[in-house]
C-alpha cells in the first residue's frame, strides 16, 4: 500500500532557491522515493510573484513526477500552512540599497512573526520548521515566540551550506575526495562570524589540523572563506546561491529524518557551547526517532571558544535589535 502523502510548504516558492528545490522535492530526494507530497507553496500576494508561481507550478506539473499528489499555490499563510508537516520558510525580504542591517532585520521579522503564528494555528501537530531566509538564526528565533502549540524544538535554520562548503573546502586543500572529510560541523550565526570547527574534523579518519599541515592557513585562510563563501558566490555570478542552498536544505531535511545522521543545525542553544540560551545557533546533533539530541561531548580549545564568542555576540546583538518582536 502506498504512504500517505505528507503537506510539504514552502514560502518564496518562486523565487531563485524555489526554483532550485521544488523539483527535488518533488523527485523523492528530500522525504523518500516512496513517500508522495502535496506541496503547499506561499508567495506575495500580488499579481507578478503569483504569476511566477503558477510558471513554477506549470512546469512542476509537466514534470509528470509520480510523487506530487497535489499542488497549491496560495498567497495566504493559513492556506499554505494548513495541516503541513514540513513549513520550509525560504522566502524573506532582501536587503535594498542604503538598507540598514537594524531595517532588514525588523522588515523580516515581521513577516516571521505572521508565519509562526499562523503555523502555530494550522500546521499539523507533528509540524517541524526550517528557515532558510536570512537572517535565518534571527527569523527562526521570531517564529518561534509566536508558538504557543509547538515545542522549540520542532523550529530550526539551516546551517547546512556552511558544513558543506567546509568540507569542501578542506577536501579541495587536502586534495582528496568530499567523503574523506567528517567531523566537520558549524557552530553559531549563518554569517560571516560562524564557526567551522576544522580543530574536530577529519580527513580520511585523522585530524584534519595534522592532514593539513598550516594552522594559519586554518585560522586566517580557510575559516574567512567558508565563512565569506556567500559573498564570492554573488561575486562570480552576479546572484546569491539557489542550487547548493536548495541542495543544503534538502540535507538538513533529509538528515532530520533520517535516524542517526549527525549533522549541523541551528537550534535553541540552551546555553549549550557557552551560546547564550535564548539564541538559535549551529550545533552539531544526532537525530533520533523522535527528533534530535544535541552533541555536546566536543571540548573547545580557547581558539575554539574565542570564535564561538564573536559568533555568539553577533546572534545576541541580532536578537536584541528585535527583541520588541519577541513578545
Ligand atoms: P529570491 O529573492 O529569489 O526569492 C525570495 C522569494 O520570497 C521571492 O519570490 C519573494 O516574492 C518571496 N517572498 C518574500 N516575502 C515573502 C513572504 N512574506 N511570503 C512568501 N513569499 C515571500 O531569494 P532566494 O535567492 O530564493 O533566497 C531566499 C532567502 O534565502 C534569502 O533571504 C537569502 O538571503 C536566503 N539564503 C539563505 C541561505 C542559508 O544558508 N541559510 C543561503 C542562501 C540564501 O542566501
Amino acid at each position: 500500500m502506498s504512504k500517505k502523502p505528507i503537506r510539504v510548504a514552502v514560502t518564496g516558492a518562486a523565487g531563485n532557491i524555489g526554483y532550485a528545490l521544488l523539483f527535488r522535492i518533488a523527485s523523492g530526494e528530500m522525504l523518500g522515493k516512496d513517500q508522495p507530497v502535496i506541496l503547499q507553496l506561499l508567495e506575495i500576494p500580488v499579481e507578478g510573484p503569483q504569476k511566477a508561481l503558477k510558471g513554477v507550478a506549470m512546469e512542476l506539473e509537466d514534470c509528470a513526477f509520480p510523487l506530487v499528489s497535489d499542488m497549491i499555490l496560495t498567497g495566504d499563510p493559513d492556506v499554505a500552512f494548513k495541516d503541513a508537516s514540513w513549513c520550509l520558510l525560504v522566502g524573506s525580504k532582501p536587503r535594498g540599497p542604503g538598507m540598514e542591517r537594524a531595517d532588514l532585520l525588523k522588515d523580516n521579522g515581521r513577516i516571521f512573526i505572521a508565519q509562526g503564528q499562523s503555523i502555530d494555528k494550522v500546521a499539523a501537530d507533528d509540524a517541524r520548521i526550517a528557515v532558510v531566509g536570512n537572517p535565518c538564526n534571527t527569523n527562526v528565533m521570531i517564529a518561534a515566540a509566536q508558538a504557543r502549540r509547538l515545542p522549540a524544538d520542532r523550529f530550526t535554520a539551516m546551517v547546512r551550506l556552511d558544513q558543506n562548503r567546509g568540507r569542501a573546502q578542506l577536501a579541495q586543500k587536502a586534495g582528496v575526495s568530499v567523503n574523506e572529510v567528517s567531523d566537520l560541523y558549524i557552530y553559531g550565526n549563518h554569517s560571516p562570524t560562524m564557526f567551522a570547527d576544522f580543530t574536530h574534523a577529519k580527513i580520511g579518519g585523522k585530524p584534519a589540523a595534522d592532514v593539513i599541515g598550516d594552522e594559519a592557513w586554518l585560522k586566517n585562510g580557510y575559516l574567512p572563506a567558508v565563512g565569506k563563501r556567500g559573498a564570492a558566490i554573488i561575486d562570480a555570478r552576479g546572484q546569491s546561491s539557489a542550487a547548493s542552498a536548495a541542495n543544503a536544505l534538502i540535507d538538513h531535511v533529509r538528515d532530520l529524518t533520517t535516524v542517526g545522521a549527525v549533522h549541523s543545525v541551528a537550534v535553541k542553544s540552551e546555553g549549550r557551547y557557552g551560546f547564550n540560551p535564548e539564541v538559535w545557533a549551529g550545533m552539531p546533533v544526532r537525530t533520533t526517532a523522535s527528533g534530535f539530541e544535541v552533541i555536546t561531548s566536543y571540548e573547545m580549545d580557547d581558539f575554539s571558544k574565542s570564535k564561538i564568542a564573536l559568533t555568539n555576540d553577533e546572534l545576541v546583538g541580532e536578537r536584541e535589535t528585535i527583541k520588541d518582536l519577541l513578545a
